[in-house]
């Protein structure tokens, strides 16, 4: 067992709660998946405390089952941009279905991914199937979810820092196992790039779920108290 130390509670009063409770939904509310990049460098330590911060995330028995490749090499750049679009034109020009396609339409997405260059960090999430440990193989738990939490963390903290990320899903991205010489228990997961907006980007305008069509109370019935 870990040995055991006091939490140390972040603690808050219920209005000031309240208060940044609206203003972090404020802030999250104004991120956007920007898919035009400027190539104005961003300071590679930014990029460091933003992927300690995606470390934070809880992880299935804290295995942390997650390497964050970060590449700004242009040559490097170059060959995922190549390789990437090679499968996304396969993609878009017959292995993607018709309703899939028809439900991308209002995103203007389409196989070319120029970003892939621009940007000046790409980070490519690798998601741990088994850990390596002297040479042992060691199971890791609850992947996906542990891998998912900790890019939402990722996507979040870029925003916070003040640059724009594109959740990017290269389809299939075993690519980039190759490209990056990554070991057999890696496989990747999300590719995003980050920095600054190109000057004058644009984003399609469109409108989030309201509360009520993603979530649902069960609270006490308080008719049925005091009736009962
Ligand atoms: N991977 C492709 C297609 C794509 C799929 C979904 I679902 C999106 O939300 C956006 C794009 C691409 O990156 O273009």
């Amino acid at each position: 067992m870990y040995p055991h130390i006091p939490y140390l509670p972040v603690q808050f009063t219920e209005a000031e709660m309240l208060q940044r409770s609206r203003d972090f939904y404020g802030h999250m509310n104004r991120r956007r998946t920007v898919r035009n990049f400027s190539d104005r460098p961003v300071p590679k330590e930014i990029i460091e405390n933003i992927l300690r911060t995606a470390s934070t995330a809880p992880s299935g028995a804290h295995k942390q089952p997650w390497t964050f490749c970060v590449v700004s090499d242009p040559a490097i750049k170059s060959q995922i941009r190549e390789a990437a679009e090679a499968e996304e034109r396969e993609s878009y020009n017959g292995r993607m279905s018709e309703e899939w396609l028809r439900d991308l339409a209002p995103l203007g997405t389409d196989w070319q991914k120029p970003f892939l260059e621009t940007a000046p960090w790409l980070i490519v999430v690798f998601k741990k199937a088994y850990e390596m440990e002297g040479g042992e193989r060691r199971k890791c738990y609850y992947v996906s979810e542990s891998v998912g939490i900790a890019a939402g963390f990722l996507l979040a903290a870029i925003h916070h820092a003040g640059l724009v990320s594109l959740t990017h899903t290269p389809s299939p991205m075993n690519f980039l196992q190759k490209i990056l010489d990554r070991p057999d228990n890696e496989r990747p997961f999300l590719l995003i790039p980050v920095g600054y907006p190109a000057e004058g980007a644009t984003v399609p305008d469109l409108v989030r779920k309201p509360l009520e069509k993603i979530a649902v109370f069960y609270e006490t019935n308080q008719i049925g108290l005091e009736n009962g």
